[in-house]
């Protein structure tokens, strides 16, 4: 059976693009969950993925094991700190703020989150994450206090995404942050895209079809949908 990065790198080999839905827990309950997940099972999503910057609950174990039993897709964390990390997800980004100077953010976390992830059968998605300006303040650029990368500055994005490949990331997520006024511009997915070699994710802002179609032409691999699905259930009926 093929592990989640080699289902996401072959789907890239194919252009065969995927859709990420982001659950936030500070919104979803496991009593409202049935009903989301019906409607995901319905959308041409592809993924789950489940985190938030400020969720710090205690139900998320309990909300992804209601989640799995009633869905086939896969199941990724994606977290804004180490207590957003549950051993009933399939897999986790493991983000590295690369367009923050915040060590908290670059190492501390991940070193905090070792002991807990040795214990977990989750698979390790290393990904390099690069905020972008927006428009106004979003909760990333609150909780990690780091400054976006501004929206002129495509070389200079590209250029950290490549390095994140140098590092070793897998995977590299353009994000504008959730609810963002002004999603990624898509000249700087496309420079994104033809100068990386990895998977890229994009999201924040994109809030109807032909936004995410426009993501994909441009050359994003994954799309995340969080707050327009958020907002309405029927986004993609
Ligand atoms: C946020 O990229 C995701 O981290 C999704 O953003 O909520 O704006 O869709 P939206």
């Amino acid at each position: 059976m093929k592990t989640l990065y080699q289902h996401i790198k072959a789907s890239k080999n194919q252009q065969q693009k995927l859709l990420a839905i982001l659950l936030d827990p500070d919104k979803v309950s496991v009593s409202t969950i049935g009903k989301l997940v019906e409607k995901i099972n319905q959308s041409p999503a592809s993924h789950i993925f489940v985190g938030g910057s400020s969720f710090e609950g205690n139900h998320l174990n309990e909300l992804l094991k209601v989640l799995k039993s009633q869905t086939n897709l896969p199941i990724l964390l994606f977290p804004g700190n180490p207590s957003q990390i549950s051993p009933e997800a399939h897999g986790i980004l493991f983000l590295q703020l690369l367009s923050g100077r915040n060590p908290e953010y670059l190492i501390e976390h991940q070193v905090n989150a070792v002991s807990i992830l040795e214990k977990t059968q989750l698979e390790i998605l290393s990904t390099g994450y690069i905020l972008i300006e927006s428009g106004h303040e979003t909760a990333v650029e609150r909780v990690s206090q780091t400054k976006p990368i501004g929206r002129d500055q495509i070389d200079y994005v590209a250029q950290t995404a490549k390095a994140g490949e140098f590092i070793g990331n897998k995977l590299i997520y353009l994000e504008a942050g959730s609810g963002a006024q002004q999603a990624v511009p898509l000249a700087m997915i496309t420079a994104v895209a033809q100068r990386i070699s990895i998977p890229l994710i994009v999201g924040g802002g994109i809030r109807s079809r032909e936004a995410i179609e426009a993501a994909f032409s441009a050359g994003a691999d994954i799309v995340v949908i969080g707050t327009a699905f958020e907002n309405d259930p029927n986004f993609f009926d």
